[in-house]
Formats: structure tokens, sequence, C-alpha cells
């Protein structure tokens, strides 16, 4: 199958039909009994369970191109791919039969004890043709959290090969994600999160984020504003002494954070920063990384260098779990020169993980996907986003790039009023998507897209129109129009 175009839509309605009633003829249980077993005995990530289990999840049983089906048998268009992930849509059979092939092949070895395998191998080449320049080489793991503590573990022993040992300290931001191990979770900015953390990793530090919708004082420009949180770091470094500082690191756009694109001056900013202090600067690109913006990479969208890049979800459009660290050239050398890294996985480089990365990279290279969003349909998307609901009364910003949006909900969009219970109308948005068949997520006050990366015209249009009337019954319920 090739690259899907409006004249040759993946799913047919005729095959979508077909594909619903396959739904429900590979299903084993009825909604009901399938809700009273994963209340018995599941405990879901970032969930209230008691009171998941009184309403019940809804249970998704299958799923093609860009739609969900569920064990109702409804059709539910997926704005989020899966979480941020399913860049290349579903029911690609080219992963599946690369994963096939790889489990009757070889469906596991190591890469500790002077072996490698043929997947990891073409992944970690293929990865260095698509990367930006200076990064050709690669670190693997089983997730976006695993990456960023392997991140933590290369910036430490980087520095001891540099003879520069005190420089320990990590500077984060608040409302950044970086993952949920103990050391994502400390480098991510989410109180919630640090509060219910037996403990912390130490030398982490958070200054603020670049939220001008949220936080920008006075008659600063989104520009000036964007400047001013840069230089937040400036002062953080002075504050603790750039001898004692390793990295900084950020999502180049903040993505479970809200979709905050940082103004223009932000990234810059940054780099002169790390390059004057001598820091290294580490891109979490699991989210942006792999096309979200229309770059391959987020950070070729922001226009700077990483020293790191972090990569996961899209690797493998979520077919199977990995991730990785990328490597600038400056900083693989030190770490290839020094002798022993004392960090991996059981799993680093599992082969058919790495297959499955490459039958994806190469559809994403192949059928020109990442193209098509800078050129074609990111552009059309955002465009569409904005004369939809750019005049909206509870519509205060849309923020955004290629494929992934981030729409705030605000009481007055023109003075930046927000709403008193922001989080409780973003629920509420959230629950008439979902009722009208439609994944958008809500975090706090700000509604999320991000879809399959193979999305086509007329699916974008079904995503804004549902949206829109998402939005228009929110608004209804709140009193406003
Ligand atoms: N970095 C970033 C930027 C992420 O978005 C991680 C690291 C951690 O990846 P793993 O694979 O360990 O989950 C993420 C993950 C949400 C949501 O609700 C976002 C993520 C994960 C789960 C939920 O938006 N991002």
């Amino acid at each position: 199958m090739s690259y899907r175009t409006e004249e040759v839509a993946y799913v047919q309605p005729a095959q979508a039909a077909a594909s619903a009633q396959a739904a429900q003829a590979t299903q084993q249980r009825s909604t009901a009994e399938y809700r009273a077993l994963d209340a018995a005995h599941h405990i879901h990530p970032f969930s209230d369970m008691g009171a998941l289990n009184r309403t019940g999840s809804r249970v998704i049983v299958k799923a093609q191109g860009v739609y969900l089906w569920d064990s109702d048998g409804n059709k539910v268009i997926d704005g989020m791919a899966g979480l941020w992930c399913v860049n290349v849509g579903y029911g690609r059979k080219e992963l599946a039969d690369a994963a096939y092939r790889q489990m009757m092949e070889l469906p596991y070895y190591n890469t500790f004890f002077k072996t490698t395998h043929p997947p990891v191998i073409e992944l970690s080449a293929l990865l260095a043709e698509l990367a930006p320049e200076p990064f050709n080489h690669f670190f693997y793991c089983n997730s976006g959290s695993e990456g960023n503590d392997t991140v933590l573990r290369i910036v430490h022993h980087y520095w001891a090969t540099q003879g520069k040992h005190a420089k320990k300290f990590v500077i984060s931001r608040k409302n950044g994600y970086h993952g949920s191990t103990i050391a994502g979770g400390t480098l991510g900015g989410m109180g919630y999160m640090h509060e219910q953390m037996p403990s912390k990793v130490e030398n982490i530090v958070h200054i603020d984020q670049p939220y001008f919708f949220g936080e920008a004082q006075g008659n600063l420009t989104p520009e000036e504003f964007a400047l001013a949180r840069a230089q937040q770091l400036e002062a953080k470094i002075l504050e603790i002494g750039a001898d004692n500082v390793a990295a900084f690191i950020g999502e180049p756009f903040q993505g479970a954070g809200g979709v905050i694109f940082p103004a223009s001056t932000y990234w810059p900013e940054i780099q002169r920063i790390c390059r004057k202090y001598d820091i290294l600067l580490v891109a979490d690109e699991v989210i942006g990384g792999f096309g979200r913006t229309g770059e391959w990479f987020a950070h070729q969208y922001f226009g700077f260098e990483p020293d790191l890049i972090t990569l996961a979800k899209g690797l493998t459009s979520g077919y199977i779990p990995m991730g990785a660290v990328g490597l600038h050239d400056r900083v693989a050398k030190a770490i290839i020169e020094n002798g022993d890294f004392n960090h991996g996985l059981t799993y680093s480089g599992h082969p058919v993980a790495a297959a499955v990365a490459v039958a994806n990279l190469k559809l994403l290279r192949d059928e020109k996907i990442v193209e098509r969003v800078k050129t074609d349909t990111g552009p059309y998307f955002q465009k569409k986003l904005r004369d939809t609901l750019g005049n909206h009364p509870i519509i205060g910003e849309i923020a955004g790039a290629g494929l992934v949006a981030g729409l705030q909900l605000a009481q007055d969009p023109k003075t930046r009023k927000r709403f008193a219970n922001g989080g409780d109308v973003g629920t509420i948005c959230r629950d008439f998507c979902f009722n009208g068949n439609l994944v958008m997520r809500a975090t706090g006050d700000r509604m999320l897209l991000s879809p399959p990366l193979v999305i086509n015209k007329l699916e974008i249009d079904e995503i804004v129109s549902k949206a829109k009337k998402a939005i228009d019954a929110t608004a209804q319920q709140l009193g406003i129009s």
C-alpha cells in the first residue's frame, strides 16, 4: 500500500464498515465482561482507579488508518495518534511482517558481550542517515523515560571523561515532561508527580517554562517573553556556578505540558547560553521526533543544534516499545575513546523492535510522509484550525506546526483571561469529544491534537469539525456564546 491521498483513502467507506464488523468478530467478550475484568485486575497509568472502575473504561478493540473501533462497534477518529506515537497510522502490514520475520529469524539476542545483530546495525545506519549530520551514534532502550535516564548517564560520564567531575547539575523546566521513571519524573516539572515520588534524583533543578499565554505579565511581546524565559537559564547557571552545571534538557515544544510552542527567540538564546558556559544541550524529541512538526526532528524546526536527542514513540510508530538516545559526534567521540560506559538494558537494541523501527522509518522516508506533513497536510491542518476556531469565544490561542496543535481554552481570549476552573473546563470539552467519537486530549485548559502523520485532508476536516462541535458544546454548557 502506498502513501494515502484523498483520491486513494487508506480506509474506504466499505472497508471501514467491513473492518468494524471484523472488530466485533475478533472480540472475545462483551463490553460488560471486559469492563468487569479490567476493573477487577488492571491498574491503569495516571488514573483514579476507584472513579474509573465505577464508570468503566472504553475498550478499544481494533484500529485502521486514523480510526479506532471500540467494543460497542463505535468508530472513533484518533486525534492523538495513540499517545503521540502512531505516526504511520494503524494497520501497516509492513511493520507486522518485519516483526514476524525477525521473530522467526532471531527473536532475541543481546548486544552486551561483544555481539551485535543485523537489525540493530541497520537501524543505527538508517538513523544516522535520517538525523542531522552530526548525529551518527545511537544507544537503545525501551521507552522515552529510559532514554532520559540514559541521557543522565551519558551526560555524567561525558563530563567525567573531560575531567570536569563537578559538572553534575542538570537544569530542566517546570511543566516539562520527560517520563515517569524516577529520573524521568524528576527531570520533568510536574508537581503532582514529584509529590508521589519516594525520592528524587539529586542535582536536578527547574526554571520557568516559555508559556506566553498563561504566564506573560505586562506588555511583553511573545518574543520578549520567550527571551526572558530563556535568560532564566543564564541566571540559574550563574547561581549554581557554570563549573557545576552539566546539561540543560527541554522538549523543543512541550507536548504533555500543553503543546506549548516557544516564540522564535527562545531556542537560539538557550543554545547561546549553553555554548557560552560549556553546558550540554539535550533535546527531548520523544514527541517532536520523526515528523511531527514537518521536520524529521523538532529541533530542526526551531533551528538549534543539541548535543543529545532522546527518541521513542515515533521511532517505531508505537507498534512495539523502543527508545533511543542520539549522540552528537563530539559527545560520541568522548564516550567511545574513554573506556567502559557502564549502562545497558536486557533489551537494548532488541532485534524485533529494531526491525520494526527500520520498517517504520522506511515508510516515513520512502512514502514521503514527513515531507507531506511539511508542505501539504501540516499547513492545511494549521490553517483549518485557525479558520474554524481562530475567533471562537472560548479559544484564546492556537499553537502548533505540522500535525500538532494546542488549543487554549479561555474565558476572555482578548485579555488572556483563563477560566478559574480551567482543568474542569478541559475535562468537559474532552468528554464532549469522547462522546462525539473524537480522541482529543486535555491538559488542564489546553486541548491537544497530534493525529497520525498519514492523515488526509478529509480526515483533518472531520477532526476539526468534531473538535468545533465539542468546543461549541463546552461554551454552551458554560453559558458563553
Ligand atoms: N519525553 C517526552 C517529551 C514525552 O512526551 C517521555 C519522555 C517518556 O516516554 P515513555 O515512553 O517512557 O512514556 C514522554 C512521554 C500524555 C502522555 O498524556 C505523554 C507521554 C507519555 C504518556 C502520556 O500526553 N509522553
